[in-house]
């Protein structure tokens, strides 16, 4: 019997993400019956170059964040190109991307395309027999062997920049358990630390509330010493009280997102007030990686600031993993220049940055190809949805980061990597 493997309807609506904006939700039906569901998450601290989400606008509903429109165009303009054609993520992106014609995906939107593109991929898989990350990594490599490793996960625990309201200028602060054998063993090393750094918290009168991505946010006081650095001592603190012991059983990795604290027209970096040129901020990172366990550090400087990445990695990228997002926005093509820039050494990877699943894989080719690392990355603004879990487990990323491992749409992803692994037996 010939299955069927056609499209044979899309729909969607908006639901909200976990910062109660609105979102889509799409789904793709073939003629078997099968269907694939996907959510599309959004960020707070978006890079330039990032596809377009597109947002209604109108002040009445949502402050103007709602997404009807993008909905809208997944069913009166994607639905009926796509109705017939096979369930192929290729094919089905490949049409969208004609049918949006613009380079950032500003007509359709690119929270449309890529809610489809991962029903689609979704449904693809639901067609084959396959799980997600099996499919995925048919897709992205068809002559990959199964699954054999699992991401290691950064684990945001302490919240800062815009994903939280303490001054803080860096915006996450991470926990990387040092690889073992199970996944789970890494999660359980992750919960302990975060438990105790809780505790610490508390017992020093700070906040225990949680920033957007589930981990604290406490305000510390910028006259003892800079935010930053009292925010690492706490991780020293959290880790030994937990019983391991920092730089050896669990490394640190800062998203600085310093797009965010640049200012163009002084063409500086304003931290704690003060304002610092590109070499002031490098050297102070050369100051924490000397005195903490810190093993990357994401988005040290501008989005713009080429110069200024040169010499970071120049600088530190022998040591520590550099890893580009906002400078990169998941692009093969400036991931590519920043190869042929000697910028960075690691990529993040977000497929609401680019927009449909097809080029998020190329851009993860890229990398494999130029020996840059990937860390598959989640938005501040998330569902439930777990797809990243899947991509990173399907593309063997080194790293996948989810947030803090609290709040349920952040353990949602290290959940689906419990399933993966206890699936497969191998991670
Ligand atoms: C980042 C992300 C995710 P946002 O900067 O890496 O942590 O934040 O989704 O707000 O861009
Ligand atoms: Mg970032």
């Amino acid at each position: 019997m010939k299955i069927k493997k056609n499209i044979k309807k899309i729909v969607a609506h908006e639901i909200l993400d976990s910062r109660g904006n609105p979102t889509i939700d799409c789904t793709v039906v073939l003629e078997s019956g099968q269907c694939g569901r996907a959510n599309v998450p959004s960020g707070s601290s978006v890079g330039t170059h990032e596809a377009v989400e597109l947002r209604d606008g109108d002040k009445g509903r949502f402050n103007g964040k709602g997404v009807l429109r993008a909905v809208e165009h997944i069913e009166k303009i994607i639905a009926p190109e796509l109705t017939g054609k096979p369930a192929d993520v290729c094919i089905c992106d490949k049409i969208m991307l004609d049918l949006d014609g613009t380079v950032n995906k500003s007509k359709l939107g690119a929270n449309a395309i890529l809610g489809v593109s991962m029903a689609v991929v979704r449904a693809q898989a639901e067609a084959e027999g396959k799980a997600l990350h099996q499919m995925i990594r048919e897709l992205f490599d068809s002559s990959a062997g199964p699954v054999n490793c699992a991401p290691q996960a950064m684990f945001n625990v302490l919240n800062g920049g815009v994903h939280a309201d303490t001054k803080m200028d860096f915006q996450e602060f991470m926990i990387i358990p040092v690889r073992q054998d199970r996944f789970s063993d890494m999660l359980h090393t992750a919960v302990l630390v975060y438990y105790e750094l809780k505790k610490l918290l508390h017992n020093e009168g700070y906040s225990t509330s949680v920033g957007d991505e589930g981990g604290f946010a406490p305000c510390f006081d910028p006259a003892k010493k800079s935010r930053e650095r009292q925010a690492l001592d706490f991780l020293v603190r959290a880790v030994e009280g937990a019983g391991f012991s920092p730089g050896k059983d669990v490394l640190f990795s800062c998203d600085v997102a310093a797009t965010h604290f640049y200012s163009k027209r002084d063409n500086k970096y304003i931290v704690s007030g003060e304002k610092l040129s590109a070499q002031d901020l490098i050297n102070e990172y050369k100051e924490l990686v000397k005195l903490y366990p810190i093993c990357s550090i994401e988005d040290g400087l501008d989005e713009q600031d080429w110069d200024g990445w040169a010499l970071l990695t120049k600088a530190l990228g022998e040591k520590v993993m550099l890893v580009g997002d906002d400078i990169f926005v998941s692009n093969p093509e400036r991931i590519l220049r920043g190869v042929g820039e000697q910028i960075a050494n690691a990529v993040l990877i977000k497929p609401n940055q680019i927009g449909t699943v097809t080029e998020c894989l190329r851009a993860v080719s890229v990398c494999r190809a130029n020996r840059y690392r990937t860390v598959v990355s989640h938005r501040s603004g998330e569902t439930c949805d777990t797809f990243i879990a899947d991509l990173a487990v399907g593309t063997s990323a080194r790293f996948l980061k989810a947030g803090a491992p609290a709040r349920g749409e952040r353990v949602a992803k290290y959940n689906r990597l419990l399933e993966i692994s206890s699936i497969t037996s191998q991670i």
